[in-house]
């Protein structure tokens, strides 16, 4: 009998501060990852089968590494959605190092989080680099970081069903406390910049509309396609490939819903570059009217917003916010909010009460700090 191998890892959800859908057009982001978790426990199990459960749901799922090949993508309907994730991850690991299900260990990895699910905070990332980090240690596949995050993404994409591109899954493995992450989604390379929100005085507010969304369904895939189409009139490889100064071009070429798909990704590509430039050069309480722009762009151009998202963002903003928008990719999920510390409780009220004068479900509110990435934790 093999000695049992056992250990927890853990990895965190993120907000993006700002580049909303522009990851997968091979563009800008800069998100952070927060101090919201999802932990692993793992213990391995002589018999090659591979057992996930968690505390947020009833079904656990236990099937022989050796089947997983089998499962995804095709038949992965016969999983139960949560188990998709971990099981996906385990999956695109094994056939990203050609290794052999035979030759590693069976685990046992049971999960639990504090991530809200379904207010655009990626709790799905969470499980995957968290399932990604445990299984690259355990088998001993070495792979680096962005490796594992290439490996979350695949999950998400083939195993779930969801074409997202790679942002979440870098923001929760590369996180750094107090720190964003600013990635090239076309390079993969990323760099820490510090955001000194603590240092200014400055919260995040993160205002959970508690509208849920989904990303394996309608609007985020419509949204990529359009992306895909603008890109093809253009003759580019992405959006990427366009700047501000192609617009008026663009403009001519295209219909005029494609139009705004564009023009939202090649701005929102702009405005990061100007955020990080602009916290470098000024400090975080200069970057307000981007965040309030990238939301603007995103309710009239890309139309990803929801009535909850608007009403959250006007509403912090006219009690005192420095900057606001929607964050994630869209449909429901959160906003966020740059705010004076002294002001959260008066931007939290102003919310609240809006939201109960507009009919609206209570929303979650609470802020968040950058936090570091995923890590083994014992
Ligand atoms: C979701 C996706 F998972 C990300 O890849 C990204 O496209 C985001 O929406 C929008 O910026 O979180």
């Amino acid at each position: 009998m093999t000695e049992r191998i056992e250990g927890t890892w853990s990895a965190p959800g993120r907000v993006n501060l700002i580049g909303e859908h522009t990851d997968y057009n091979d563009g800008f982001v800069f998100p952070f990852a927060i101090e919201y978790r999802t932990t692993v426990r793992l213990a391995s199990r002589d018999d090659a089968r591979i057992r996930v459960s968690s505390s947020f749901s009833a079904d656990a799922v236990e099937v022989p590494l050796a089947e997983l090949a089998g499962l995804f993508p095709d038949r992965r309907d016969e999983v139960v959605e949560w188990a998709r994730y971990p099981l996906g991850v385990a999956w695109a690991l094994l056939e990203a190092t050609g290794t052999d299900a035979a030759s590693v260990t069976g685990v046992d990895l049971a999960f639990s989080s504090d991530v809200p699910v379904g207010a655009g905070l990626s709790s799905s990332a969470a499980i995957e680099s968290a399932t990604a980090s445990a299984l690259n240690d355990v088998w001993q596949l070495g792979l680096d970081r962005v490796a594992l995050a290439r490996a979350g993404r695949r999950a998400e994409n083939e195993a779930v069903g969801a074409p997202t591109g790679i942002m979440d899954q870098m923001a929760s493995m590369l996180g750094q406390p107090d720190a964003g992450t600013f990635l090239d989604c076309r390079s993969l390379l990323a760099e820490v910049v510090d955001l000194g929100f603590a240092r200014a005085g400055l919260e995040l507010v993160v205002i959970d509309t508690k509208v849920t969304h989904a990303h394996s369904t309608g609007g985020y895939g419509e949204r990529r396609a359009a992306c895909e189409r603008g890109a093809e009139i253009m003759g580019v490889t992405a959006l990427r490939d366009v700047s501000v100064a192609d617009l008026p071009r663009a403009q001519e070429l295209m219909d005029d819903v494609t139009f705004r798909r564009v023009r939202h990704v090649v701005t929102e590509d702009q405005r990061v570059l100007d955020t990080v430039q602009t916290l470098r050069e000024d400090g975080p309480r200069a970057i307000g009217g981007l965040l309030d722009a990238s939301h603007t762009s995103m309710r009239d151009d890309f139309e990803i917003s929801v009535p909850e998202l608007d009403l959250a963002v006007e509403t912090a903003r006219a009690a005192g916010a420095i900057g606001a928008r929607m964050t994630g990719g869209g449909f429901g999920g959160a906003a966020i909010a740059l705010v004076d510390r002294e002001r959260v409780p008066a931007v939290t009220a102003a919310v609240e009460s809006a939201f109960a004068a507009a009919g609206f479900t209570a929303p979650h509110i609470f802020t968040v700090r950058p936090s570091e990435g995923a890590r083994r934790d014992a």
